[in-house]
């Protein structure tokens, strides 16, 4: 079997595009070693002493986790000492951080360390997502460089700490995972070219939230659940509490995830620039998309850095249907 490291796949990756300068590649391997490391840390958690949360809160207000920490601070290490990272964003993080080691770099990280994290006490899989931008100019490092729309994206991707580690990413060249052989440490090709299958087969969206849901989502998720259409006979419900758990299944197996706005989350739950947009860019390279209902997400020009956004990402069909809903209602209500 011809066994691909994720290192000999982004230079091979990397050789589609002649006019690279390989600071990317570099990147995109620094950032699988920081989520080799969060993977070690996750996954003997229960050994640890790291369960439980760490009393702190952090600026979303929500009590910070250990592992939260523990997984923004090797992220924080470890991108440091690239040379080609000027700055850093983070769920955990009140604000943007310049890269004092490295100013001039030429791009910026943005990530969620540990994506539910409030599932870890229950060993329930959990995530770290990232995205990658260039920086807009040679200039002092801004709050711009941050809040790019997510088309602007050169990379993006997400690791998944449950029955296995992977790590799933896009360069603009398809989607590609691999799956971590603990024994040599290495990143491991097992899932080339992802697409998402053109099947509904889930529905992933949290229902206690259904009375607080706006007129187009209770229809859209209604018509899921009862329209006598032979696409949605076998659609199940499935829905795990962890964006990185629900997105990766409805990529390998097709579905949609929502997390729409409702009457207490009025700007739905995810954050635009660290988890909507990374599996938006992940969605669309795999054949899918991903919607606020009224608009892609990958239009959006954020205006802040934890901003919260309405999300629905999954097969084009359905998002397109959400869409249909969404417009109806729109025109009906003018
Ligand atoms: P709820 C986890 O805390 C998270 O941020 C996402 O990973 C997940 O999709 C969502 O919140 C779950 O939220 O309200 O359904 O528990």
């Amino acid at each position: 079997m011809d066994v691909k490291t994720i290192h000999r796949h982004i230079v091979e990756q990397q050789k589609q595009y002649p006019q690279a300068s390989g600071e990317l590649s570099q990147l995109l391997n620094t950032t699988a070693l920081a989520t080799k490391i969060i993977s070690r840390q996750v996954n003997k958690a229960g050994l640890l002493d790291v369960l439980g949360k760490a009393g702190s809160i952090n600026v979303q207000g929500e009590e910070v986790q250990k592992l939260d920490e523990i997984s923004n601070s090797v992220i924080k290490q470890i991108l440091r000492y690239s040379t080609m990272i000027g700055g850093i964003a983070s769920e955990e993080e009140n604000s943007f951080l310049g890269n004092s080691e490295n100013p001039d770099g030429n791009y910026v990280v943005l990530f969620d360390p540990l994506d539910g994290s409030s599932n870890i006490d229950a060993n329930v899989p959990v995530g770290t997502i990232f995205g990658i931008y260039r920086r807009l100019g040679s200039g002092e490092l801004s709050i711009a460089d941050f809040l790019q729309p997510g088309r602007h994206l050169v990379a993006a991707g997400y690791a998944i700490y449950g029955s296995s580690t992977m790590l799933v990413y896009s360069a603009g060249a398809g989607v590609h995972g691999f799956t971590l052989d603990p024994e040599y440490g290495e990143y491991l090709l097992s899932h080339p070219d992802m697409k998402i299958p053109s099947r509904c087969r889930c529905y992933s969206v949290n229902e206690s939230n259904y009375g607080g849901w706006d007129p187009p989502t209770v229809q859209f998720v209604d018509h899921i659940k009862f329209a006598k259409t032979p696409r949605y006979e076998g659609t199940t419900a499935r829905y795990i509490g962890s964006a990185v758990a629900d997105f990766h299944r409805n990529l390998l197996y097709g579905g949609v995830f929502l997390y729409p706005q409702d009457t207490v989350n009025t700007n739905g739950k995810l954050r635009l620039i660290y988890e909507c947009n990374p599996l938006a860019f992940l969605a669309k390279q795999a054949g899918g998309r991903a919607t606020t209902g009224t608009g892609p997400i990958l239009d959006i020009q954020p205006t802040d850095i934890h901003q919260r956004v309405p999300f629905c990402v999954g097969n084009a069909e359905e998002i397109a249907l959400y869409e249909s809903f969404w417009r109806e209602f729109v025109h009906n209500a003018e």
